[in-house]
């Protein structure tokens, strides 16, 4: 990895709030790694994995330099969490606001670093993170740093891990064989990770404070974390800093992030642990040689030795987030100018299990969501060229947005929004919203991901002032390959007018090495926008995928899929 800061000399004379322009050369490709102890292929940048951890001031530039040397995949990587103000072409989920990256491609993401905060980037492409292309992202905002009085501070990544390769692993689970045996589930991770490893230890003194920057990258677990003899003091949520707010334990899902600072004890006589442990609550069964905890270790002194690790059968309580008050106080958004409301349903079919989130099941069109809001004039207010696979909102510049979210599910999920944080106003468990908006909080709860309840609901408010292409969806990686998203297209005339070329050639170069048109509607139609008969129809699904494969097995052979998937990574790391 190449971490270059241009304007480096420059820097040293004049203060360090000017933005500077931080830069990476990214080769990605397959290498090994056994993170738990079994080697498999993982996704590596520059040769090495676990990934670099992107870090920046607010509002540098990031640029990073992607080259797909996967050979077998197209790749697109997400900055989840920050706003893509003005740069809506580099929130990179693929078939939303760009192609994929072909094998042997390149394609340069340049973004303002804003919001501050903790966040991660990811793969935002078929199914394709889970195989190890996630890490770590860190805006430092120096002021808000500066006002905890830390000694230091620590990057936590959780997440689950998998033996098997997503590909084959996404094929049986939207099968029909995966309905006949195992009721549709998601599958059960082999592992939990605590920074890809492990174990970690947090070296600390007596009396100082540190602040940890917790970061789920799970695909489908959430975690409990603990730290013994020491309670955690919450100060920022995706971003997003709140009151200082003290608890023992919290619960951090898919794609959340968790700031909390750790004061050392003023004279201790050992070293204290730590855990991550997995929440079995999205598990269909537990494996009896699931080892459910990383445990972890707050350092006084090494001649203290290990400390007795943290075990509980089941963590009862732990932080409400709903409680937290973010601290600029931001109040609640006045009455909503539209409100969207998604019900979150799984349906079986004869081929295997989909979800929808909107009308009908996420499927990505023939041009890309964003392509077609810059190439259909004022149709794009229409969302009808959009194609009604994508579930299409469309929202006016200004507008306060409210989202009644209802989860007919009896699972929980975890809510994902691009380009915002949200307000949650309401959030019941086990039963619908009563449409009761007395109770909202004055200054509601702020952040981008946020858990609905199994059989619960979810009121959220945003504002559409930052014009874009927007999905929303579940943050679990699977229920995302079932369809569980809908596309908000925020200001379609502003976002225009922020593209006066239109798409930059290089984001088209890689759209046409693949034969995807980059204008008219969700068909490619530039004549006759409103004529969506050649675009993707609901539920006409890819009753076969291979998540990012490039070639992917022919035929639905079952017993073979893995065999093929298997040869075309050896191939691909040949
Ligand atoms: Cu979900």
């Amino acid at each position: 990895m190449t971490r270059s800061l241009l304007l480096l000399p420059i820097l040293a004379s004049i203060p360090s709030t000017i933005a500077k322009v931080v830069t990476y050369n990214w080769d990605i490709s397959w290498v090994h790694a056994a993170p738990d102890g079994f080697d498999r292929p993982v996704i590596g940048i520059n040769g090495k994995w676990p990934l670099p951890k992107v870090e920046a001031d607010l509002g540098d530039t990031i640029v990073v330099h992607a080259t797909n040397s996967l050979g077998n995949e197209t790749t697109g990587i997400h900055w989840h969490g920050q706003f893509q103000t003005g740069s809506n072409n580099m929130d990179g989920p693929v078939g939303v606001t760009q192609c994929g990256i072909p094998p042997g491609s390149s394609f340069t993401y340049s973004f303002t670093a804003n919001p501050a905060g903790s966040f991660w980037y990811h793969s935002h492409a078929s199914g394709q993170y889970p195989d190890g292309f996630r890490g770590p992202m860190v805006i430092h905002d120096r002021k808000w740093e500066e006002s905890l009085k830390i000694e230091d501070q620590y990057t936590m990544t959780v997440s689950d891990w998998y033996h098997d390769q997503m590909p084959g692993m996404v094929n049986y689970y939207l099968s029909r064989a995966n309905t006949d045996q195992h009721g549709g589930a998601e599958p059960i991770p082999n592992a939990t990770l605590i920074n890809d490893k492990q174990t970690e230890t947090f070296k600390i003194k007596p009396g100082k404070k540190y602040l940890i920057r917790i970061i789920s990258m799970t695909a489908l677990a959430a975690h409990y974390v603990q730290f013994d003899g020491h309670q955690m003091e919450v100060v920022a949520i995706d971003g997003v800093p709140v009151k200082a707010t003290k608890t023992d334990v919290i619960q951090v899902s898919a794609a959340q992030r968790y700031d909390v600072v750790i004061t050392g004890l003023a004279n201790p006589k050992k070293n204290y642990a730590f855990v991550s442990q997995f929440d079995p609550d999205m598990f269909d069964t537990l494996p009896a040689d699931l080892v459910m905890t990383n445990d972890g270790i707050l350092e006084y002194d090494s001649k203290f030795g290990k400390p007795a690790p943290i075990r509980k059968d089941a963590f009862d309580t732990f932080l409400d987030d709903f409680g937290l008050v973010p601290a600029d106080g931001m109040p609640l958004l006045g009455k909503p100018d539209k409100t969207v409301t998604l019900n979150v349903n799984f349906t079986d079919y004869d081929f295997g299990s989909r979800a929808a989130l909107g009308k009908t099941s996420y499927i990505g069109q023939k041009v890309p969501t964003l392509f077609t809001a810059l190439t259909t004039g004022k149709d794009a207010q229409n969302p009808k060229v959009y194609g009604e696979t994508v579930n299409p909102y469309i929202l006016k510049k200004g507008d306060v947005v409210q989202i009644v979210l209802n989860n007919l599910d009896d699972g929980g999920h975890p809510f994902h929004l691009h380009g915002h944080n949200f307000q949650v106003l309401a959030r019941t468990a086990t039963q619908p919203w009563d449409g009761v908006t007395s109770s909202f909080p004055k200054i509601p709860m702020r952040r981008d991901t946020v858990k609905v309840y199994a059989s619960g609901a979810l009121v959220l408010r945003f504002k559409a002032e930052n014009p874009g292409v927007f999905l929303f969806h579940c943050h679990i990686d699977w229920h995302v390959e079932s369809g569980l998203s809908v596309t908000f297209i925020e200001a379609p005339c502003d976002l225009q007018k922020q593209f006066p070329n239109g798409i930059p050639q290089a984001q088209k170069d890689i759209c046409r090495k693949q034969g995807i048109p980059t204008e008219g509607n969700c068909a490619g139609n530039t004549k006759n926008v409103l004529d969506t008969s050649k675009c993707v129809q609901p539920e006409q699904f890819d009753k076969n995928p291979f998540g990012a494969l490039i070639s992917p097995p022919k035929g639905r052979r079952m017993r073979d899929f893995a065999r093929e998937v298997k040869a075309s990574m050896a191939k691909a790391m040949a």
